[in-house]
């Protein structure tokens, strides 16, 4: 394939271990953990890898030594910037322990491993991916490693590849099952260690022992260019409302970035629509208040960015999807109907709120939500309008206050969804760094003799050589919740939190945002150049670090 002229440029770039993973290193334990919450259960779950202790690299004065592994490898989940590097940190490490160790990497996401799929991953074909994007190297996919028949489905093709380490770089669902499948090679002596890695463009996969998921920091940044600019234009041109729609399957740490980063006129944050228990006329008032507000002064443009997963945050909302998944669930006929004959259905068969709140949505939103499901039967967020649902009730409360003397501006929406455009961008520097670092770390965790582990680096504010490096027992991470219908011992998901420093920054500056117009315009990620342009966190762990 042919190279641009930065992919050639970028290729050279060498990510920035912390000093620690640098030469030859030692794991140091520290105290026995514990679960975040119901101990006793997860204690009883995890007999043989519950309690196990935090692990510490430090120097190691003697010369590196290791035996030769053979590695797999996993992509699991949707894209994030710099997947790619943990795959050559991971190479690079289990290398430099002992130059006989093999990397195998297995094709389209777990199912890889499942299906024996895979490829075995040499110096060239990693040196092609150093520092770029994407998951191209080996693909990735969404299938669930969580049944015991798949785990032994499995171990088959790593033992015939001789295979004793596997590293699974995924979400907290793949965390989550990463911790199974630790504890069931182990209880059954298959002589496999499963080793996590936190990555997710979301950022919900973040707690006091992982501060940040990879893929964050460039996703957000890309996002934020693009706001950046549609901010400009309208500025310039001074007749459109750009809603804009950013990716996060539930939580809103994207969208509330990218507003710490641009400074729209409104971003409205999903947790606290959920804490002030909000209805969606509710968002819509606060919106088509802001509007008016801004038209009085002869300002009749903004910005408004929208996180992914806000319609599930509502609570009338969460109920009638929650309704309508039963619903779709049990009645296989429905996609057979025609449109009108659909939405009959629907309202006819829903409870008397959940139909009211269906009938009351403009009819391709409501049409969007009775869409086929995820393979858990859940709806796919990132396939409703929100964007739009919202400018066409603003639309129509903007008309209302106009007939009621309040409004007297010219209201011209348009529409973005942004999501795919960053989960392959180029690496930043921070997450290249933080990728290689990750998978380097990984190996060195391997060489340790762990299971059940997530690859860990701490002190991330700081520049990347001194950041901290040791593994974290998932199980740590662990508590109960109901997952369809059972309880099942999972990572919390990291929502925003609204007494979190990031949330209070942006929250003490959003009316003077939403009136007087303070657009920033962060423009595109710089590879190469001074370090306060190149080389800064996101805005989120820098104030989450305040919170330290
Ligand atoms: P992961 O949590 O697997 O990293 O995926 C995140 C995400 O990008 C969400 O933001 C989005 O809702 C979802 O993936 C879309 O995934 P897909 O393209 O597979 O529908």
């Amino acid at each position: 394939m042919k190279k641009s002229a930065l992919q050639i440029a970028r290729a050279a770039y060498q990510p920035k271990l912390p000093v620690t993973l640098t030469g030859a290193v030692m794991a140091v334990e520290g105290a026995p953990t514990q679960s975040v919450a119901d101990q006793e259960e997860i204690a009883k779950l995890f007999p043989n890898t519950y309690g196990m202790p935090e692990l510490r690299f430090e120097k190691n004065p003697n010369p590196m030594v290791g035996k030769s592994v053979n590695v797999g490898v996993i992509l699991s989940g949707g894209q994030a910037p710099g997947g790619h590097n943990v795959i050559c940190g991971l190479f690079d490490g289990i290398k430099r322990i002992n130059k006989d160790s093999r990397l195998y990497g297995f094709l389209m996401g777990p199912g890889g491993l499942v299906d024996h799929k895979y490829i075995e991953l040499t110096a060239d074909i990693i040196d092609e991916y150093r520092n770029t994007g994407g998951f191209d190297i080996i693909g990735s996919g969404r299938t669930k490693l969580e049944k015991k028949e798949q785990f032994d489905k499995g171990l088959e093709i790593l033992k015939q590849l001789g295979i004793s380490a596997l590293v699974i770089i995924g979400g907290d669902d793949s965390n989550t099952n990463a911790a199974i499948l630790a504890e069931y090679y182990k209880a059954i002596g298959a002589g496999v260690q499963v080793i996590g890695c936190p990555k997710t463009i979301d950022g919900d996969l973040k707690n006091e022992v992982v501060e940040a998921s990879f893929g964050f920091d460039t996703a957000t940044k890309v996002y934020s260019e693009l706001i950046g600019n549609i901010q400009r234009d309208c500025f310039s041109a001074k007749k459109y409302w750009h809603f804009i729609k950013l990716m996060g399957r539930s939580a809103s740490h994207i969208a509330l970035e990218c507003a710490l980063q641009t400074q729209p006129n409104v971003c409205i944050i999903s947790e606290e629509v959920e804490a002030k228990n909000q209805t969606l006329q509710d968002v819509v008032n606060y919106i088509a208040d802001i509007v008016a507000a801004r038209a009085a002064r002869g300002d009749n443009f903004g910005t408004v960015l929208i996180p992914e997963g806000l319609i599930e945050f509502i609570p009338a909302m969460k109920s009638l999807i929650a309704e309508l998944n039963d619903l779709l669930a049990h009645n296989a006929d429905f996609s057979s109907l025609d449109a009108e004959a659909q939405r009959k259905f629907v309202i006819e068969n829903l409870s008397a709120d959940n139909s009211a709140v269906y009938a009351s949505l403009p009819a391709g939103v409501a049409r969007q939500l009775t869409l086929d499901r995820d393979p858990h039967g859940n709806v796919q967020v990132s396939l409703i309008e929100t964007e739009k649902l919202l400018s066409e009730m603003v639309g129509r409360r903007l008309e209302e206050m106009r007939a009621e003397g309040k409004y007297n501006g010219k209201f011209s929406p348009l529409h973005h969804f942004f999501g795919y455009e960053g989960r392959c961008a180029a690496p930043s520097n921070f997450d290249a760094d933080y990728c290689y670092a990750l998978g380097f770390n990984a190996a060195c965790l391997i060489n340790a003799g762990v299971t059940g582990y997530i690859s860990s680096l701490r002190n991330l504010k700081k520049p990347s050589v001194q950041w901290l490096a040791g593994g974290i027992p998932i199980s740590m991470m662990f508590n109960m919740e109901r997952r369809h219908g059972e309880m099942k011992p999972v990572i919390q998901k990291a929502l925003v939190r609204i007494d979190g420093t990031p949330f209070q920054r942006f929250a003490a500056k959003r009316a003077d945002w939403a009136i007087n117009t303070q657009y920033v315009f962060p423009g595109p990620i710089q590879y190469f150049g001074p370090a306060e342009v190149c080389d800064q966190p996101t805005k989120t762990l820098h104030y989450e670090h305040l919170d330290k």
